[in-house]
């Protein structure tokens, strides 16, 4: 087991990766920029080194800061939280050429699922079933033309270096589609230094539904259940719920042990999300995501298992705790993002919290790094923290997340919160009746 970890994140994450450090008896290293001097995971880690100005890029994302204060400080691992240099393949390969373990996937997994193109060839390799469309990049007029009246409109161009909703174009006719294919191929080069695109069905009215998986480094996979995160604004994800209110226990087996036999197939190592469109009773996979993800928790919740100790238990070479017949699903859990942003027109709200007060009681969680007192700086995401509520089944965790909602009070900013105030009471979330254009259309005042 490592004698020491560096986290190299910030927020909620960093602490999240902490609690799980010192739950193990791990020593904990943080870096930080100038502007979280004051963070309260910088606070309760047992060293931090302060790595660099506030510009993401001159700390967060600086790679040679963080492999010196590794050096430094002795750490034998890294945890990078989400984002930043989560999935950045070469600082996996630097930090392993230094001898320090990445806390995730090979590098050259992570290279892989970041290259769009290559991520889908190797699911549909693996088994998964993937959205019908080109077999690779697709380059000229004529060839696009002959893929998608074969597939049948409306069809979606996409980035191979893109993900995450950017660089995407719909072309609901062959009218639309030279334009379509011109325009995602320009931007992709201007945006990615890499112009390659290629072609979807576009699926009109799916859910996103995405599913946890662990590969234990021996070539064994084990898949956690899924999570639904239908309800997304700007491909900014802000209600996660699990298990999804769509599937049925059939359902989940079935995909759930397609995804840990690819992951076993693969050799893949640590955590890692398998997204997929779901339309029909039908999945299509999408992307991979090579890291924790901030809706983590609900997983943890109804499974009961501590995802982060997987990780590092896997990461030292000591396999996962648990073998896919021990993982249980128990219940249901939602989280709600509550952000630093006005609820109606999500601008960011940086300032003072001067008064912050987090709901307690029966199957109620609060991941935040934040306290009464504390001013959110300017540069970074504008998450501020998560509430994850458990129940036995979904009505009861409607009910407890109703309440726990009543009872969370953080003052002298704008958040996020009264948007699940509303939410909460809205008949088509209670009844679950939502795909991945529902919350951009409630904005809109039009549900
Ligand atoms: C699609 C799609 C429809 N058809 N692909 C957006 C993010 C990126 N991960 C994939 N995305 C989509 N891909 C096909 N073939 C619709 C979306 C999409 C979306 C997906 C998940 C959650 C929210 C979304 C909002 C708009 C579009």
């Amino acid at each position: 087991m490592f004698q020491k970890i560096l986290i190299a994140n910030r927020g909620e994450i960093a602490l999240r990766v902490l609690r799980a450090c010192k739950e193990l008896g791990i020593q904990t290293v943080v870096v930080h920029s100038t502007a979280d001097a004051d963070a309260m995971h910088v606070r309760l880690a047992d060293e931090s080194v302060c790595i660099g100005p506030p510009p993401s890029r001159d700390s967060y994302l600086n790679i040679h800061q963080i492999v010196a204060a590794c050096e430094i400080t002795g750490a034998d691992a890294v945890h990078p939280g989400y984002g930043f240099l989560s999935e950045n393949a070469k600082f996996a390969d630097i930090l392993a050429a230094h001898n320090i373990t990445f806390i995730g996937p090979s590098g050259d997994h992570i290279r892989i699922m970041g290259d769009k193109i290559e991520a889908k060839r190797t699911a549909k390799r693996l088994g998964i079933p993937v959205v019908p469309g080109s077999d690779g990049a697709v380059t000229d007029q004529k060839e696009a033309r002959r893929i998608a009246a074969e597939i049948g409109y409306p069809v979606i161009i996409k980035a191979s270096a893109g993900g995450g909703g950017r660089g995407m174009k719909v072309a609901l006719t062959e009218a639309d589609l030279e334009i379509a294919l011109q325009t995602a191929s320009t931007e992709a080069g201007a945006a990615f230094g890499d112009d390659a695109v290629y072609i979807e069905k576009y699926l009109e009215k799916p859910r996103h539904i995405e599913v946890q998986v662990f590969g234990d480094g021996f070539g064994r996979g084990v898949h956690f259940g899924e999570r639904d995160c239908s309800l997304q604004r700007r491909h900014q994800k802000v209600w996660e719920e699990a298990p999804s209110p769509a599937l049925n226990a059939e359902e989940r087996a079935r995909i759930g042990g397609i995804c840990a036999k690819a992951i076993a197939d693969l050799g893949y190592s640590g955590a890692g999300t398998i997204e997929f469109l779901y339309e029909n009773g039908e999945f299509y996979f999408i992307e991979m995501n090579t890291r924790l993800q901030v809706e983590h928790p609900v997983t943890e919740a109804i499974t009961g298992i501590d995802l982060v100790h997987e990780q590092i238990r896997v990461a030292s070479g000591g396999g996962l705790s648990v073998k896919q017949e021990d993982i249980k699903f128990n219940g249901h859990a939602i989280e709600c993002r509550i952000n630093a942003e006005d609820p109606r027109t999500f601008t960011p709200s940086p300032g003072t919290i001067t008064h912050f007060h987090t709901p307690g009681g029966l199957g109620i969680r609060v991941d935040s790094g934040v306290y009464s007192g504390y001013k959110i700086p300017p540069y970074y995401d504008s998450l501020i923290g998560k509430l994850i509520v458990h129940g036995r089944n979904r009505v009861e965790c409607m009910m407890r997340l109703r309440r726990a909602l009543d009872e969370f009070v953080v003052d002298g900013i704008k958040t996020t919160l009264p948007l699940f105030r509303d939410l909460v009471g809205n008949a088509d979330i209670a009844n679950g009746d939502y795909d991945i254009h529902w919350l951009e259309k409630y904005l809109a005042g039009e549900e």
